[in-house]
């Protein structure tokens, strides 16, 4: 005979709603250049039997005005303010709940953004957002499981950033050394380098770490697998956290 369903209905709900649906949320911060993107491909490669995806901040950066882009050598790029961090709050609590999002695409060319397309965002067991200033805001932060701050020698930062802008980006090496000078750095002193303390895990050198990586890896599995536990054994999870509580 079927249990009473009061109370089937109310224990999976409890665990429904507390655990097995709710994905793991890791923000990667740094400088510019410290290896962010790195590290989290690592990460995703070594998480290949889990659902994970990958929210960069910079998808988020809020499209120039015309007159914004007449005088865009004046534009910070590294400032809160150049970024939406409403959509972004929005978009990072829907994944969490388990839905999917649209994504902007921006366009690091013509400091736009794409306005009829978009990358779809599916539910995962594991989201990371990535970049610059994700610790910045306290709402976005305390969405995050697990906040983790690639730290990298400014001067290997700055060369790679040369490499990537000039290869990648179609800069001309003098407007990138500027732009470093006016905005970068300074906005790594004032807005990065404060929120390193927000982090709980520091990566010294970025992606070529791969202990440091090794042990993330391991640490996340650990937390999925206490997921999986809520989804066979939902009651008794229930019971176990109360009694510990
Ligand atoms: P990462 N940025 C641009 O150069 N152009 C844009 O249109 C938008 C952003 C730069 C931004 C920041 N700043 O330093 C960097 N500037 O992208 C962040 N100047 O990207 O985390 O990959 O380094
Ligand atoms: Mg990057």
């Amino acid at each position: 005979s079927p249990s009473s369903p009061r109370s089937t209905s109310s224990s999976a709900t409890l665990a429904e709603n507390n655990f097995p649906k709710q994905p793991f949320v890791i923000g990667v911060s740094g400088g510019t250049a410290s290896g962010k993107t790195t590290v989290c491909d690592r990460i995703i490669q070594q998480l290949h039997d889990h659902r994970v995806v990958l929210v960069n901040q910079d998808s988020f950066y809020r499209g120039l005005t015309p007159e914004e882009s007449a005088r865009v050598h004046e534009y910070n790029f590294d400032h809160p303010d150049a970024f939406d961090t409403e959509q972004l709050l929005e978009c990072i609590c829907k994944l969490k709940a388990g839905q999917s999002v649209q994504v902007p695409i921006y366009d690091f060319k013509t400091h736009r953004r794409c306005s009829d397309s978009f990358r779809q965002v599916n539910a995962s067991d594991v989201i990371i957002l990535e970049g610059i200033l994700v610790f910045h805001d306290p709402c976005v932060r305390n969405l995050m499981n697990m906040k983790i701050f690639v730290d990298t020698d400014a001067d290997v930062r700055l060369a790679r950033r040369i490499r990537r802008d000039t290869v990648d980006r179609g800069r001309d090496v003098n407007s990138v050394l500027e732009q470093y000078a006016k905005f970068v750095k300074p906005a790594f002193d004032d807005f990065v380098l404060p929120s390193k303390k927000y982090a709980d895990v520091i990566i010294p050198r970025g992606g070529d770490n791969h202990v440091a990586i090794d042990l993330i890896v391991q640490h996340i599995r650990t937390k999925l697998g206490q997921h999986d536990l809520c989804k066979i054994y939902p009651n008794v999870y229930v019971i176990q956290s109360t009694f510990q509580i």
